[in-house]
Parts: structure tokens; C-alpha cells; sequence
């Protein structure tokens, strides 16, 4: 049996399930500084083996995996292109100015993919005016651009433009597992177009703490003494790398039926007279403007309060994210009940 786990904010808020609670239980464990945690090390190589590089590393969040990442690929003062909706830009707290010196060049991406010509013209050439561009950052999937998974033909186009400047190429890719399963192809398609790779253990895939850093070994060993500097050297922590296991071995498959229901979801919310469909719908996430309500974001959090779901507004955009502890049946009942509370427009 599934625990509901009634709640559109995130799926951040994924809780494990009942194997990965044996799994904490029983792990067994070792300091990681010292590379001594059995279950950590495993995890590691799992990671790094899924995804298509050398070599793995455990960290606490995706917003760590990304400012670890950034920081093994750059050095102070550079230049570095996201895309101007990048989680790692809006939502890591600037820790790309703070921790590392570094210049955010943006570029506005279409569906959140950067057009390789877009990208040439904003790497800097060889100047005494110019910081150095050193590094690429791609999103897949793009959050803010919907859930769109980014596929390997647009990844390929990126790559090669990065290549032809010699910067590198770090994916955030927090929900690359949703990207692989949405178009079909194995994960490694997409992973090949980077030499650094975050993913979260801790959204869809629902392991409650963590993500990987994967990627040479080169890379990652940098990467890891980022980690130390940062105070993320966990010691024991095969305690939370037991049901990063899990996620990545038995986790992968079931984000088919996100996707399904995010569907369902958005076949009902447009036929609701005032609510708009932001996005397309690809993957986990659905986008909705409220405006047309006449409510809220405040409103439609209450409304959807009385239905016993959390659901959180900014302004009159609304993000709507399915993930394990929702069911069909659920999407379901939630859409006849919100279909009854909406003002008549
Ligand atoms: N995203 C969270 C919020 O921070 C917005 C969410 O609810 O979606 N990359 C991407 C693309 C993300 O969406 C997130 C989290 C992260 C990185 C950061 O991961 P964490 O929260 O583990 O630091």
C-alpha cells in the first residue's frame, strides 16, 4: 500500500517507501571522509554506473551537487552560461557569486534548451577586457520551463558548441530520470552530453535525503574536496545512502505513472472556465494561471485545503507536481472536487 501523500507543492516532499525504511534500518556503515561507509561507496558506483561516468559522489542536496560541481569546473572569476530560468541562477541562493567568484552570463532558452547559436555568441573570445567562459549549464528536465525534458539531439547541438570553445558541460539534472523515462531512451543518452551530472535521489525517485554528482574522476575528486570545504563530509552516512539504492534501482520505472497522471491533471484543470495551461505537459509538473478565477494564489491554496491537498500559488501561477504517494484515483477525486469550489466565470 502507497501513503497518500496529498500534496502538489514539490516533489520534494516524497517520503520513502516502506522497503527504503528496512534499508536505513539496516545498512551498513563507515565513516565517509575516510571513504569507509560500505553502503555509501556502493551507492557511488551504482550512480556512476547508471549514468555513464567514471566516478560518483554523495551529497545532500541538488543545490550542492550544482555549487560542487560548478566550483570543480571553474575558477575564480570566470564566466559560465545557464539558461536565464536555470534553477542553479533563480535558486540557489547566488552561491555561484558567493562561493566562487563567478560571472552568470544568462541566456533566454526555448523550452529551456539554449540554442547552440545563442550560446557561440555569448562565449567570450579571447580578450583583455573579458573574463574567461569556462562552463555550460544545462537543465534537464527544466523546471521552469514546465518539466521539459531536453532530448539528446538538443543536448548533442549544445555539447558540441561547448566542445568547439573547450568549456565544460555540467547538466543539473534533478530530474534527468524524468527526462529519460518522458522520451524513451536510456538515461546515458542524455547523460553523454556532460562531464559533470546532479541528480536528486530525493524528488520523484523519493529517497528522503541526497543527490549524486557523477563524472570523471577528475572532476568528481574536485568535486569531493568542494563537498569537505562546504562541510559536507557526512561520516556515517549509509544511513541515507540505503534508499538512494533503492531510488535509483526500483524508482526509475514508476515516474511513467507521474507523467500519466500529471496528464490527467492537465486534461482536467482545462476544462475549468478560467484556469490556463502554462506549459507543455511532458513530464511531472503542470503550470496553471489562476488569473482568470478571479483568485488568488492565496485563494486557490485554500481551496484546495478544504479538498485536503497542498497546493501553493505565486501570484496567480500555480505549479502542480505529481509524484509517488499520488494516485490515479486521486487526480481524480481532487479534479471533481476543485471543479465544484471554482467561482462560476
Ligand atoms: N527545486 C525545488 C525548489 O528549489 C524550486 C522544487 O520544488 O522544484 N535543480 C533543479 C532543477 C531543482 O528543481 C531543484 C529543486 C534543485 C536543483 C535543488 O535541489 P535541492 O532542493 O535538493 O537543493
Amino acid at each position: 500500500m502507497v501513503e497518500k501523500n496529498l500534496d502538489f507543492r514539490s516533489d520534494t516532499v516524497t517520503k520513502p517507501t516502506p522497503e527504503m525504511w528496512k534499508a536505513i534500518a539496516n545498512a551498513p556503515i563507515g565513516d565517509d571522509v575516510y571513504r569507509e561507509d560500505p553502503t555509501v561507496n556502493k551507492l557511488e558506483h551504482i550512480a556512476a554506473e547508471i549514468l555513464g561516468k567514471e566516478a560518483g559522489l554523495f551529497v545532500t542536496s541538488g543545490t550542492q551537487g550544482n555549487a560542487v560541481s560548478v566550483l570543480a569546473h571553474t575558477e575564480r572569476g570566470d564566466e559560465i552560461i545557464l539558461e536565464a530560468r536555470s534553477h542553479i541562477y533563480l535558486n540557489e541562493v547566488g552561491g555561484l557569486a558567493v562561493m566562487g567568484s563567478l560571472m552568470a552570463r544568462t541566456i533566454k532558452g526555448e523550452l529551456g534548451w539554449l540554442k547552440p547559436e545563442d550560446i557561440k555568441t555569448a562565449i567570450r573570445r579571447d580578450n583583455i577586457h573579458y573574463p574567461p567562459t569556462s562552463l555550460l549549464c544545462v537543465e534537464n528536465t527544466h523546471n521552469s520551463a514546465g518539466g521539459i525534458p531536453l532530448t539528446p539531439e538538443q543536448l548533442k547541438a549544445d555539447w558540441n558548441v561547448a566542445k568547439d570553445y573547450d568549456l565544460g558541460v555540467h547538466m543539473d539534472g534533478a530530474r534527468v530520470f524524468n527526462a529519460a523515462v518522458a522520451l524513451g531512451v536510456d538515461v546515458k543518452e542524455l547523460t553523454q552530453y556532460a562531464d559533470t551530472v546532479q541528480i536528486c535521489l530525493s524528488k520523484g525517485l523519493s529517497a528522503p535525503i541526497g543527490s549524486m554528482v557523477v563524472g570523471t574522476e577528475e572532476l568528481v575528486d574536485r568535486a569531493r574536496k568542494y563537498r569537505k570545504m562546504l562541510g559536507g563530509g557526512m561520516r556515517q552516512a549509509g544511513i541515507i545512502a540505503a534508499p538512494g539504492i533503492i531510488a535509483l534501482t526500483k524508482m526509475v520505472d514508476r515516474l511513467a505513472d507521474d507523467h500519466e497522471n500529471a496528464k490527467l491533471l492537465e486534461e482536467g484543470l482545462k476544462r475549468i472556465e478560467g484556469i490556463k495551461i502554462l506549459n507543455p505537459v511532458r513530464t511531472n509538473m503542470v503550470y496553471i494561471d489562476i488569473a482568470g478565477l478571479g483568485w488568488t494564489g492565496l485563494e486557490w491554496g485554500e481551496a484546495c485545503g478544504k479538498l485536503g491537498w497542498r497546493s501553493r500559488g505565486y501570484g496567480t501561477t500555480v505549479r502542480l507536481c505529481t509524484h509517488y504517494g499520488i494516485e490515479r484515483e486521486d487526480i481524480v477525486s481532487f479534479l471533481e472536487g476543485i471543479t465544484k469550489l471554482v467561482p462560476m466565470v
